[in-house]
């Protein structure tokens, strides 16, 4: 009833990260204001990408980013908006952002010891038809205190401290785990607040939901084939798998966060790494998943095992529900012995 529609106990984003920090009394608060200027930015994108029909944002920028992409005029401003809000924050000393070619070393001035690698809006070839898209950072310590170096953004995606994203949707929800769990957030655009409204999300154990493009059928390899085919026509008497493919990570990932299954970006004779990056991309999606207690292969190893050599590396990705990806493991582990 009405009551219910004011709560007063509102555990907004920055309440909470609070919470977490008073956990570590060693903490100096850093770690808080570099997450309030990461908030600040997804809180910009979100206007811009709602406003953007209206404002006619929508449209080629003319410029194409490293990936060859044509960068659409959003793509442009939301890396803008977060590359400022992550240098003005002070906490950071090194940025890796998808639509810039090289790392951004920080002025030392405003050089703090964090590194942040983000993808400032992902699935952007969705945004002209209103598909959700959404922003994915990771967040890691540098190593040596004094210098930072390339290497600081090169380690294992084990050593984040943080990771998240920001969906632009049906509303703006921003999942975020710092190590502990993973909780999701809903911004009140009345309050310009993010309230906390999926508190310790866990991924179903085993789901119901495969999410593949279907359409590189013809190049995926001999275990992501077979897997996709025990989806469609199980042996064991379980009725098929449901296909969902939205086509832009962030909202296939977050319903698999949310249903449970299994999404997949396998490697193909056409993309023999995949398609989507180490950094920032399989990275943050896989901590995530690993926090709520799903997990994430490679197709040879742990996704977060791995070591990147290159800031826009990239990798296959099999991630979601405990049991799915385990599956897939077992064919690719099957294969390995038989070669
Ligand atoms: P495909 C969007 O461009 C993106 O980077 C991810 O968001 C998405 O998961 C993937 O590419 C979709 O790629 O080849 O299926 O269109």
């Amino acid at each position: 009833h009405a009551a219910d529609a004011f709560r007063t106990d509102l555990m907004t984003i920055t309440r909470f990260v609070l919470n977490e920090q008073s956990k570590h009394p060693e903490s100096r608060g850093d770690f808080s204001i570099l997450l309030s200027h990461i908030v600040l930015g997804c809180k910009f994108v979100c206007s811009a990408v709602n406003k953007a029909g209206l404002a006619k944002l929508i449209g080629l920028a003319g410029e194409t980013n490293v990936q060859g992409e044509e960068q659409k005029k959003l793509d442009v401003l939301s890396n803008e908006v977060f590359v400022k809000a992550l240098v003005s924050s002070g906490r950071t000393c090194i940025l890796v952002s998808e639509e810039d070619e090289e790392a951004i070393m920080v002025e030392p001035s405003k050089r703090g010891k964090y590194c942040v690698v983000f993808d400032p809006l992902d699935g952007s070839s969705n945004i002209d038809c209103g598909v959700s898209i959404g922003t994915i950072f990771g967040i890691y310590m540098i190593k040596d205190g004094d210098e930072a170096r390339l290497e600081d953004v090169l380690q294992p995606g084990k050593n984040m401290l943080a990771a998240g994203y920001c969906m632009y949707g049906s509303s703006c929800t921003l999942v975020l785990s710092t190590g502990s769990g993973v909780n999701g957030f809903t911004l009140d655009p009345s309050l310009g607040e993010f309230i906390l409204t999926h508190p310790d999300i866990k991924i179903p154990k085993k789901g119901k939901i495969y999410s593949v493009n279907e359409g590189n059928a013809k190049n995926w390899d001999g275990p992501t084939a077979k897997f996709v085919e025990k989806c469609k026509f199980p042996t064991d008497g379980s009725s098929a798998k449901s296909l969902r493919y939205i086509g832009s990570m962030v909202a296939d990932v977050h319903r698999t966060l949310l249903y449970g299954g299994i999404f997949l970006y396998p490697a193909d004779k056409k993309s023999p790494s995949g398609k989507l990056r180490v950094l920032y991309e399989v990275f943050p999606m896989s901590f995530l998943m690993e926090q709520a207690g799903g997990q994430s292969f490679t197709g040879k190893e742990r996704a977060l095992d791995l070591v990147p050599k290159k800031i826009h590396e990239r990798s296959p990705i099999f991630l979601g529900s405990y049991d799915d990806v385990e599956e897939i493991k077992a064919l690719y582990a099957a294969e390995e012995k038989a070669n």
